[in-house]
């Protein structure tokens, strides 16, 4: 695959962040974006939500940040740091997502400008629940998020768990795909990746990414391991990095979906439930 460039020795790399929740068993969340965001060659920054208490099991509780702590971890980053690129996974409480919201139009993130010109590339990956169904997401946060940060969002990337608490479409084929794409453009973000990974009856992962005039297909072997724990996390955060370097958005989503599959046949086993995929097959590949 095309690799992104690296920075020189002592050379400021390309800066991105992630809008996340930390997860104690290293799977998925902010520490599955921290190390794509290393393996990439760029900076990671990082805006705590919420602590997860969680293991390859499942998460059995959070506490959530408080906003103004959320919003003040931004604001700290991208007023001294600076920032190419942003993506949010778990959000926690709608208090959260208000405070990021009203932080991320102060510092030009997302959306677009007064004068038609473009904020800083924003990817929205609306995270509802961990993949054994526990909640990352307080129920009443959903619309506060899809009100707040889809109109802000360059890209929404939603699996399809997500696409039906969002649009109520359950995605069984390629209209259907088409269908949920259509109505998540409609709530505002530019572009809407409706991720197949979930599809399993596909001998194929078709993602469709949408910009309200044309459809773009993102196709890979489906790679059917237990072990995908930070899989739509790995997506987004090389994503963004694609992005920060100022790849377009569909550039920037074959890169993510390459990394996320190459992390995905790496995946390893920890724990007796879902092991992390593995960004590190970035060490072993050249150049
Ligand atoms: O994969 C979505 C996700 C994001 N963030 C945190 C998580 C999970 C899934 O478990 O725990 C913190």
């Amino acid at each position: 695959m095309q690799h992104l460039p690296l920075p020189g020795t002592g050379e400021t790399p390309v800066r991105v962040m992630t809008i996340a929740g930390s997860d104690s068993g290293g799977a998925a969340g902010l520490q599955s974006d921290l190390r794509t965001f290393a393996l990439a060659g760029v900076h990671g920054t990082c805006a705590i939500t919420a602590v997860t208490v969680q293991n390859s099991l499942g998460v059995t509780g959070f506490h959530p940040v408080p906003p103004a702590t959320v919003a003040g971890q931004i604001r700290a980053v991208v007023e001294d740091i600076g920032v190419g690129a942003v993506k949010t996974g778990m959000l926690a409480t709608a208090e959260i997502i208000d405070a990021i919201a009203d932080t991320a139009i102060d510092l030009g993130i997302g959306g677009r400008l007064p004068g038609g010109t473009d904020g800083v590339p924003f990817l929205v990956d609306p995270v509802c629940a961990s993949q054994h169904g526990d909640p990352l997401l307080t129920p009443e946060a959903l619309d506060t998020l899809l009100r707040r940060l889809f109109p802000l969002a360059w890209i929404v990337t939603p699996n399809l768990d997500e696409v039906r608490l969002i649009t109520g479409i359950e995605v069984v084929d390629e209209a259907s795909q088409r269908d949920a794409a259509r109505a998540l453009h409609a709530l505002g973000p530019r572009w809407a990746l409706v991720k197949g990974g979930h599809l399993r009856a596909a001998v194929t992962s078709t993602d469709l990414l949408y910009d309200g005039a044309e459809f773009l297909e993102f196709a890979s072997p489906r790679l059917d391991t237990r072990h995908d724990h930070g899989a739509g996390d790995t997506l987004g955060a090389a994503t963004v990095c694609a992005l920060a370097h100022g790849l377009d958005v569909p550039a920037a989503i074959a890169y993510g979906k390459e990394w996320v599959t190459r992390s995905l046949a790496a995946a390893y086993p920890v724990g007796a439930g879902h092991g992390p995929v593995n960004a590190s097959w970035r060490l072993r590949a050249h150049p």
